[in-house]
């Protein structure tokens, strides 16, 4: 796997953590971490090594505090509206990645950076944790799909609320909007957590996880019908030998063997 200059790379029994690595910024995503981010993604969407990511912050105080402010100030009116694309069509990327994404999150979840764990598959957070899109604050909104993505995670009426008052909320809230799927005591927990959860979904057919995420996303993909999605993909995995493996392992009442074939 190549060397990249923000991000710090750990592949561990197919689990790779990806550690975005920018402590003294609070990980803050500059230009580089985001097109880093992108060429990771690209490198091991092929690898079979890579069974799944754990997405994670450098230290103990965040995971991600938001874009890095000190680049955005200079942004203008001319290349804000490119840069948000390319921001988001990294986040796109990470959406629907073919192998699950879990965001391991270790404190400020702000801006962009709560952009990005809600990009991820699954959210599990230490309680220490802070969520918020505070960017009214610095005179802008979201941009990096938050206004989307927020909504669709926790509602309109909380969306609204978050974005409209740019408050930080504590993770127990987070919790019971929905924002994160749990929440553990430290960070000790938040890798067990997330390696727990990962060793499940890998343990299942490749493949069956891969149309399972393009299904669920096809909810808000425009255009798209989602049950006909849902359908044509079932028809596929039916061709499967995980498929036969499965059905087989069950009525054997074995534990079955995957292959993602
Ligand atoms: N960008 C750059 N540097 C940051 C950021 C950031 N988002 N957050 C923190 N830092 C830096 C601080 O400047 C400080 O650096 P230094 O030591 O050199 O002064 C260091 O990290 C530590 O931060 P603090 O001293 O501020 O630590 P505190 O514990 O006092 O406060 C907070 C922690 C509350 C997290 C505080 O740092 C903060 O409010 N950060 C900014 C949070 C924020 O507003 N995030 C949203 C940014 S905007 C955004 O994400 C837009 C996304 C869409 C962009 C689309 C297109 C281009």
């Amino acid at each position: 796997m190549s060397d990249y200059t923000t991000l710090l790379l750990d592949n561990h029994e197919g689990i790779l953590t990806i550690t975005i690595n920018r402590e003294k910024s609070l990980n803050s995503l500059n230009q580089q971490t985001l097109q880093d981010l992108k060429n990771i993604l690209q490198e091991i969407d092929d690898d079979e090594s890579v069974k799944g990511i754990i997405l994670t912050g450098a230290g103990d105080k965040a995971f991600v505090a938001g874009a890095d402010i000190k680049e955005l100030a200079e942004v203008n009116q001319v290349n804000a509206r490119g840069l948000a694309e390319s921001g988001q069509e990294v986040f796109d990327i990470i959406e629907r990645f073919s192998k699950p994404v879990i965001a391991a999150i270790n404190g400020y979840t702000l801006g962009g950076g709560c952009e990005l764990a809600m990009a991820c598959h699954i959210r599990v957070a230490t309680v220490a944790s802070k969520f918020g899109l505070p960017e009214v604050s610095l005179g802008l909104i979201p941009g990096y799909g938050g206004t989307q993505r927020l909504t669709q995670l926790v509602g309109k009426g909380k969306a609204m609320e978050m974005i409209l008052t740019g408050d930080i909320v504590t993770s127990d809230r987070a919790l019971t909007f929905g924002l994160v799927n749990y929440l553990v005591p430290d960070p000790v927990a938040l890798r067990q957590k997330c390696l727990d959860i990962m060793n499940k979904i890998i343990s299942k057919a490749p493949m069956a996880i891969s149309l399972a995420i393009d299904c669920i996303n096809a909810v808000h993909t425009s255009g798209e019908n989602g049950y006909q999605t849902e359908a044509n993909s079932f028809g596929r995995l039916c061709g499967t030998d995980d498929f036969k493996e499965g059905t087989k392992a069950f009525i054997e009442k074995r534990t079955p063997t995957f292959t993602g074939k």
